[in-house]
C-alpha cells in the first residue's frame, strides 16, 4: 500500500474554505441596511407592526438575538431581553410571553419580537442523549414551553405577560377572545445554536415539527436564525466575514435544514452579542441583513392577507 490515497485527508488536502463566498453580504453598507429598516413601510397601512415570534431550544440565543437587534439600532450593547447562561442550568431562563419594541427616536419601528420560553426535551439530557428514541424511558414531566402555547402565540391568542406552564397549555379563559392584525404572528423564527444542532433530541425536533405544521396551516412563513457561529468555526470566530466561505457553517446550515425542514435559502447564520461591550460593524451587518430578510418575508404575508380581505 502506498501513495497519497491511503493518507488520511489533511486540512491542506481539504481546505476549510470555499474560494468565494456563496452569499453576498454588504459588509460596507451597514448604514443603508439600517436606514431601509428605519424607513420601512408595510404593504398594508392598517397593520401597525409585524410580529416576529422566536422559538427554539433552551439557551439557543433567542433573547440574545432580540438584544443584538436592539443593540445594532441603538449602537450600544443593550440587554432589554434578559439572557442567561441557560445551557448550564438546562431550563429556560425566559418564562413569560413578552413583546419587545425597537425604538426609533420618539416612535417605534414597524416590527416587534416575542420572546418565549425555550423548548426542552421532556426527558433529561442524560436519558435521551445518544439513545434510540424507543429506548428512552417514558416522560416523567413536561418541560419547556408547551407546543400548544406556541401554536396559540402564532394565532395571537396569548396575553402579554402570559406565564408559560410546561404541563398545561393556556386554557380558553386565559386567551384573548378577539385579536387585532398586530396580535397575529407574521413570521416564525426558529433560533438554533450551531454548536448544539447535532445534539438536538428527537423530542425537541418533534415539538418543532408540530409547531411548523401549525405555522404552515396558518400560512405563516418560517426562517431559521443560526446562532453561535463563533463556537463552531475558528475561522469565523477570528473573522466574521468568512461566514459564507466557511464550509463548516454551510454544513451546519444544511444540518438545520434537514432537521427542521426549512430550506437553506431561509436560514441566516449570525453571531449574537454575548461578551462585547461595544457594537461591531460586521456583527451588526449580519444581524441587520437577517432582519431585512425576515421583515421582507413577513411583509409578503401582510400583503397576502390584505388581498384576501
Ligand atoms: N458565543 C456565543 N454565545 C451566545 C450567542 N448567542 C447567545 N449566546 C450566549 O448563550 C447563552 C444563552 O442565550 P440566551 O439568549 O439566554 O438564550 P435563550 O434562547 O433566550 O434561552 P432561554 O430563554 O433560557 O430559553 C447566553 O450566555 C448568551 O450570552 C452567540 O451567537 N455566540
Ligand atoms: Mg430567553
Amino acid at each position: 500500500m502506498g501513495g497519497s490515497e491511503s493518507t488520511p485527508q489533511t486540512e491542506t488536502a481539504r481546505p476549510p474554505e470555499f474560494d468565494q463566498p456563496w452569499r453576498e453580504t454588504p459588509w460596507g453598507n451597514k448604514e443603508l441596511l439600517e436606514k431601509n429598516l428605519r424607513e420601512l413601510k408595510l404593504s398594508d397601512s392598517n397593520v401597525k407592526y409585524i410580529r416576529i415570534l422566536l422559538a427554539g431550544e433552551v439557551g439557543a440565543g433567542k433573547s440574545s438575538f432580540i438584544n443584538s437587534v436592539s443593540s445594532a439600532f441603538k449602537r450600544r450593547i443593550t440587554t432589554d431581553a434578559l439572557a442567561d447562561n441557560a445551557g448550564a442550568a438546562g431550563t429556560s431562563f425566559t418564562k413569560t410571553y413578552r413583546t419587545y419594541y425597537i425604538r426609533n427616536g420618539e416612535s417605534v419601528l414597524p416590527f416587534v419580537f416575542n420572546d418565549i420560553m425555550g423548548l426542552e426535551s421532556d426527558y433529561s439530557p442524560k436519558e435521551s442523549r445518544g439513545a434510540h428514541p424507543e429506548d428512552i424511558p417514558k416522560a416523567k414531566e413536561s418541560r419547556g414551553a408547551h407546543p400548544e402555547d406556541i401554536a396559540k402565540a402564532l394565532e395571537g391568542l396569548l396575553h402579554e405577560g402570559h406565564n408559560f406552564n410546561p404541563i398545561a397549555s393556556a386554557n380558553k379563559n386565559d386567551c384573548k377572545s378577539e385579536t387585532s392584525p398586530e396580535d397575529l404572528t407574521y413570521c416564525l423564527v426558529y433560533v438554533i445554536a450551531a454548536d448544539k444542532i447535532s445534539m438536538m433530541t428527537s423530542d425537541v425536533i418533534k415539538k418543532m415539527r408540530y409547531i411548523r405544521q401549525k405555522a404552515s396551516s396558518l400560512e405563516i412563513p418560517q426562517v431559521i436564525i443560526m446562532t453561535m457561529v463563533d463556537e463552531v468555526c475558528p475561522l469565523v470566530r477570528k473573522d466574521l466575514r468568512k461566514i459564507y466561505t466557511s464550509k463548516k457553517i454551510k454544513e451546519k446550515m444544511q444540518e438545520c435544514s434537514n432537521s427542521v425542514g426549512v430550506p437553506v435559502s431561509h436560514i441566516f447564520p449570525v453571531k449574537n452579542y454575548h461578551e462585547e461591550i461595544d457594537t461591531q460593524n460586521d456583527v451588526d451587518v449580519l444581524i441587520l441583513r437577517a432582519l431585512t430578510q425576515i421583515v421582507q418575508i413577513a411583509d409578503d404575508l401582510v400583503n397576502r392577507r390584505k388581498r384576501k380581505c
